[in-house]
């Protein structure tokens, strides 16, 4: 494909131009874009970015986690449905970041949200999975950026509950959503502390049918729970609610529980202290992924990593030692 290849590189201006005119098919390769890990591809991809910048930033930038099946896609799908019939202009960003999970989990996710991928005023985009969390983190943040860029005023992350994953998306969103399935009393202890530490608001899904009662006793507990931890942003408290993403029940509220959010995180000016450190996590992102490119790369710590791993598994060298010479090499010159 040379043909399409030089497409997203030769015309940044153009790209940049059409995408704030709201042209579907620039979104669609300007996100490609900044996916692609090709050099050439990534000075553009810089280029687009810096030229779009102003147009950045308008968007409620909202997380959405939780275990796999917990019901995200098919709350996504009703909620923006929700959304775009009020009309709001919303992109999601579905993030597969673990490497395990193949193409099938991601064509899935495409069918959940089939109605609202076909309305014009959504953009659902898959991600695949990348080898390094590095690499995922910087496209979804740069993926965000395009979609702000095409005037979207709600951009959704979806990823799946995976440790590491959690914090990453939560690093990038103004707020962060956890959608829980109803859970017997040991899961609800299993349940990481440092997630639901991060969570803005939970939702226990699946409140229906013959789980109903389950799913609202879950909810109960968690909201028990809740209240023995330090809320994250003064003046709100983490709201759980029992929802039914399936038949809708308790879906459209939510859109009003991000407004009350935005509203108090506003009104205390905690707002822009959010994107600051949104900017700030990125720039050291980047910083750390950038150092570590740059320092295996390095002729003399290339030439000497494969013996300082062998002398560190052998026992043979502390690791700080090992380190420390490797440093040493990499800051001589
Ligand atoms: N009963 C019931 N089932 C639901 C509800 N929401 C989702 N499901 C079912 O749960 C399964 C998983 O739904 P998904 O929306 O794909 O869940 P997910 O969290 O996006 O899953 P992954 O992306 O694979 O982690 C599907 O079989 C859904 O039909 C709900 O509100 N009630
Ligand atoms: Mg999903």
């Amino acid at each position: 494909m040379p043909r399409n290849d030089a497409r997203l590189t030769d015309t940044v201006a153009d790209l940049a131009a059409a995408l704030r005119a709201g042209d579907r098919r620039a979104l669609a390769r300007a996100v490609t874009l900044v996916e692609s890990t090709r050099p050439d591809h990534r000075d553009a991809a810089e280029a687009l970015l810096a030229a779009i910048l102003p147009l950045t930033g308008g968007a409620t930038r909202i997380g959405i986690s939780g275990p796999p099946g917990a019901g995200k896609s098919t709350f996504i799908e009703r909620f923006g449905l929700d959304g775009v019939a009020g009309g709001r202009r919303l992109a999601v960003l579905a993030v597969d970041p673990g490497s395990k999970r193949g193409g099938g989990a991601i064509l899935g996710d495409k069918t959940r949200m089939g109605e609202l991928a076909r309305h014009p005023a959504a953009f659902i985009r898959p991600s695949s999975a990348g080898p390094q969390t590095g690499g995922v983190a910087r496209r979804t943040r740069e993926a965000i950026l395009v979609c702000e860029a095409a005037g979207f005023d709600t951009v959704i992350v979806e990823t799946v509950g995976a440790g590491q994953a959690e914090t990453t998306v939560a690093d990038m969103v103004d707020m962060f959503v956890l959608i829980l399935p109803p859970a017997a009393g040991d899961e609800l202890q299993g349940l990481k502390r440092g997630i639901i530490e991060l969570a803005d608001l939970i939702l226990v899904n699946k409140a229906d049918g013959a789980l109903a009662p389950h799913a609202r006793e879950t909810a109960a507990e968690y909201a028990n729970a809740m209240r023995l931890m330090p809320s994250s942003v003064p003046g709100w408290e983490v709201a759980v609610r029992a929802i039914s993403a399936r038949e809708g029940t308790g879906v459209a509220e939510i859109w009003d529980e991000v407004a009350r959010f935005r509203a108090v995180l506003e009104a205390g000016g905690l707002w822009a202290e959010r994107r600051a450190a949104q900017a700030k996590a990125a720039l050291w992102a980047e910083l750390g992924d950038g150092l570590v490119a740059r320092f295996r790369s390095h002729p003399a710590v290339a030439a000497r990593l494969g013996d300082s791993e062998r002398a560190v598994v052998a026992g043979a060298c502390t690791v700080t030692a090992a380190a420390r010479q490797l440093l040493d090499l990499f800051s001589g010159g």
